[in-house]
């Protein structure tokens, strides 16, 4: 006899549901409550929020009532609707603010924004949910669009002919072109088309998919799970559109000083005295660096907030030490944590339920490092408090900074993280894990940064994460996670950061050297030329490889290192006011050309060199055994860092690069701010700046302007308005130029009593400064003022008073 048992759904082969896509179909109604405009279809509808003349979110939602939540990832503050005026046709709705209009088709609920001038900037002609619950949305393609942002993907910097998904995956390997879904998921797509840029952020949490390869005409977002969310962000240009998204998600907290040096990292520095002996050797070595990183063998077997009493018995002791050196640690945190009774904070919380568990209540047990762990709930604001106070343990050692690993989460199981229906609380108002996944890595961090921001007591944190949602960049620096050591690696690195920045990730940066298998000489060489050019710059390797210190391949790699990380140090003012100004704007600290020069079509893909700021192009050697690469010059006058000649821009160039050169090009007429050479951000050798201007030109129609911030490099103080802000003119005249300084703010103090000025490579030879005499080296050195001949092609060095109230001379030409 059989039973029904026979005809298991399971025994009949693979089921084919043939899955109706439903659409809001034609609007049947709509209505404004509180400045918010409700578009009902036949089938659910969209709601339109305006959030600014240039910013308008659309969600669809298929109840009576839209739910109008947000994730994390959107500030309160920027999502107040605003009103505009609305007009009905026959056949359209249609919102109108200052810079754009929307239309909103009645039969068809096509979507289409126009700029003042009529053309087309967006339309999104379908929208549409299976039974499932998966959503779907379709937008034109047109020939010339290009697209960027995404986060942190693979492949080049055009997205073109791409297809990603979104859910935050722990992939040792391999990172392939081919490999959609990394750490972190930022649902930006910014779509660049004739002349205009315009950006889409999808806020959903669960996994979502971009694909701007399969349609021909069209390109696709969609998720499989939550709502469509989407947020609608006008350029013009691409500036625009990083600035307003950044507005939108918020930007980066301008990090301590010592956040932006030098870090060294290794899987893992095993114990007290090989962390003691590596930080002596930097500094007996001359090597600058800020950080070492404690990878997870510091810990008593993986149990965070624990230091492993063996090999590390002495921590005080030994952050005493690295104190008196100048070098701080970062410890890695993980978020699982060991199953153990007798261990506290597993005993904790466990008792005051900080751990997910399932909507019945058994807690999720996966297995990491530890063994057996459990893992806690970001989404409760409760346990978030309660993680973030237990790092109260690391900053009475001193620590200020922190780590986090793994927290896509990854766990060691079949799908490579937590169960779906794990539950998150969420304050009140639970989802599943499949809808929340995404979150999961920024909640952590920012648990993190809140309790470290609590017990530092107006000290700025440091939190570096590997996984991370839209948002991330207020809480912490990215790191690309585990690539290898391949010259592959190292040029997809370009591309990967510069989209990252695109995306709000301002600071960000890969393992340097290459994490997993083995560097070598030329690739660290390589590889931290151009790494300390990126915003986050950590050389970071694997347990097993070989070992990457900058002194591993003898003298003359570990001269070249010294010399290039030495350059991030002169050049810190510099590189600090661009993260001051990625804080104030969301512009990021290293640019693709197309964000500077959208109208130039060689640079629409350009991803093997790029922008430090505005004005320095960095053009990386990428390959094995190669002395000379070709270089893309936009407009402009480049001027050649290492031999100052001057290349006429708008074309292709042949660079030389030996070894110990990558080449590098400042745009005439810049300034870049350096600063003297330290072995550690904070060291205390004074903070004299060299105002640097490239290429000055005694001219009329010469013009040059730029503004140096600066403040105490480490606490919150500068938020309170302790913070300077110079600002310096050059003006050129028949044979002469003007140079101007003033103080637009000087409420913070720097240490030190004279300026210098240094003009590089001027077009015209100096004969004279007003009001200054022509000194020696050695009174230079002395502090006196004057100015003297720099040697190289016609340069000089002003030096000045450092008066609050400013100042200004004259630099005259020699005749003929
Ligand atoms: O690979 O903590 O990406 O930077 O060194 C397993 C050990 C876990 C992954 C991180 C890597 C880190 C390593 N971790």
């Amino acid at each position: 006899m059989e039973s029904s048992e026979a005809i298991r759904p399971e025994k009949m082969g693979p089921m084919v549901i043939k899955e109706t896509w439903n659409t809001p179909g034609s609007i049947v109604s709509w209505e404004r409550s509180e400045n918010i405009y409700i578009c009902r279809g036949e089938c659910g509808g969209i709601v339109f929020i305006f959030l600014s003349d240039e910013m308008f979110r659309m969600k669809v939602f298929r109840d009576r009532v839209p739910d109008l939540t947000t994730t994390a990832a959107v500030l309160v503050e920027s999502c107040i609707p605003h009103l505009f005026p609305v007009e009905e046709t026959e056949e359209q709705l249609i919102f109108t603010t200052s810079a754009i209009t929307l239309f909103l088709e009645k039969k068809t609920f096509i979507i289409r924004v126009e700029n003042v001038q009529g053309k087309v900037i967006m339309q999104q002609n379908l929208t549409s949910w299976n039974p499932r619950g998966a959503n779907h949305a379709e937008y034109d393609m047109q020939p010339d669009s290009h697209f960027y942002g995404l986060g942190e993907k693979s492949s080049f910097l055009d997205k073109r002919g791409e297809h990603y998904t979104n859910w935050n995956t722990d992939v040792f390997a391999p990172h392939l072109p081919e490999i959609e879904a990394l750490y972190e998921s930022i649902p930006l797509l910014i779509h660049m088309h004739d002349e205009l840029s315009y950006g889409l952020f999808l806020d959903n949490s669960g996994r979502s998919e971009f694909d701007m390869r399969s349609h021909g005409v069209a390109f696709t977002i969609g998720c499989a799970t939550g709502a469509l969310d989407i947020y609608f962000i006008n350029g013009p240009e691409m500036k625009d559109v990083v600035k307003r998204y950044t507005s939108l998600t918020g930007r980066i907290a301008l990090p301590p000083k010592w956040a932006i040096g030098y870090h060294q990292s290794r899987y893992s520095y095993m114990n007290q005295q090989e962390v003691l002996q590596l930080a002596r050797t930097f500094r007996e070595k001359r090597i600058p660096c800020d950080v070492i990183y404690l990878d997870i063998h510091y810990m008593d077997e993986y149990r965070v907030f624990t230091f492993d009493p063996v090999n590390f018995p002495e921590p005080a002791k030994m952050m005493a030490e690295l104190l008196e050196l100048g070098v701080r640690i970062v410890p890695i945190v993980d978020p699982g944590v060991k199953k153990d009774p007798n261990y506290k904070v597993y005993k904790e919380g466990v008792l005051d339920k900080h751990f997910c568990r399932r909507l019945e209540g058994d807690i999720f047990l996966g297995e990491v490092w530890p063994g057996i762990s459990v893992f806690p709930d970001f989404s409760d604001s409760r346990t978030s408090e309660w993680w973030g106070d237990l790092h109260k343990y690391y900053t009475d050692l001193g620590i200020q900074g922190i780590w986090n690993d793994m927290n896509e989460p990854a766990v060691f199981n079949d799908t490579k993280t937590m169960d779906l229906d794990v539950m998150h609380f969420n304050n009140g108002r639970p989802v599943t894990h499949e809808e929340y996944h995404n979150l999961y890595g920024m909640m952590m961090s920012k648990a993190t940064y809140e309790g470290l921001a609590e017990h530092l007591q107006g000290e700025r944190p440091f939190v570096l994460t590997r996984a991370g949602y839209a948002g991330i960049q207020r809480y912490a620096a990215v790191w690309t996670g585990d690539n290898r050591s391949f010259w592959e690696h190292m040029a997809m690195a370009i591309p990967m950061v510069l989209n990252m920045g695109l995306s709000g990730l301002a600071f960000s940066g890969p393992d340097i050297g290459g994490f997993a298998h083995h560097t070598s000489a030329q690739l660290l060489v390589r590889w931290t030329q151009m790494g300390v050019f990126f915003p986050y710059c950590r050389n970071h390797s694997s347990i097993g490889t070989m070992r990457q210190e900058p002194w591993s391949f003898g003298e003359e790699v570990e001269g070249i290192l010294r010399e290039f990380i030495g350059l991030r140090y002169r050049w810190m003012p510099y590189l600090y006011n661009l993260f001051h100004e990625a804080e104030q704007t969301g512009m990021p600290v290293i640019r693709p050309l197309v964000l500077e020069y959208p109208r130039d079509p060689h640079v629409t893909n350009l991803c093997d060199q790029f922008l430090l700021g505005e004005s320095v192009l960095i053009a990386p050697i990428y390959r094995p055994d190669t002395d000379h690469r070709s270089v893309y010059l936009p407009e402009g006058q480049w001027i050649d860092y290492w031999d100052g000649t001057v290349n006429e821009g708008g074309r292709h160039i042949l660079a030389a690069a030996p070894l110990h050169i990558m080449p590098m090009y400042i745009k005439a007429g810049s300034f870049i701010a350096e600063g003297p050479l330290k072995q550690y951000a904070m060291e205390e050798t004074g903070e004299l700046v060299i105002v640097h201007l490239y290429g000055a030109k005694a001219e009329v129609g010469f013009n040059a302007a730029f503004t140096l911030y600066e403040d105490d490099g480490h606490s919150f103080g500068y938020r309170r308005g302790r913070y300077s802000e110079l600002a310096v003119k050059a003006v050129g005249d028949e044979a002469s130029i003007k140079l101007s300084w003033s103080y637009l703010l000087r409420d913070y103090e720097p240490h030190r009593d004279v300026l210098r000025f240094a003009l590089c490579y001027p077009f015209f030879t100096i004969a004279a400064v007003s009001g200054l005499s022509q000194i020696s080296m050695e009174q230079l050195e002395d502090g006196r003022e004057g100015w003297v001949q720099k040697g190289n092609k016609g340069g000089i060095i002003v030096q000045v008073g450092d008066a609050p109230e400013g100042g200004e001379f004259m630099i005259s030409a020699e005749k003929g």
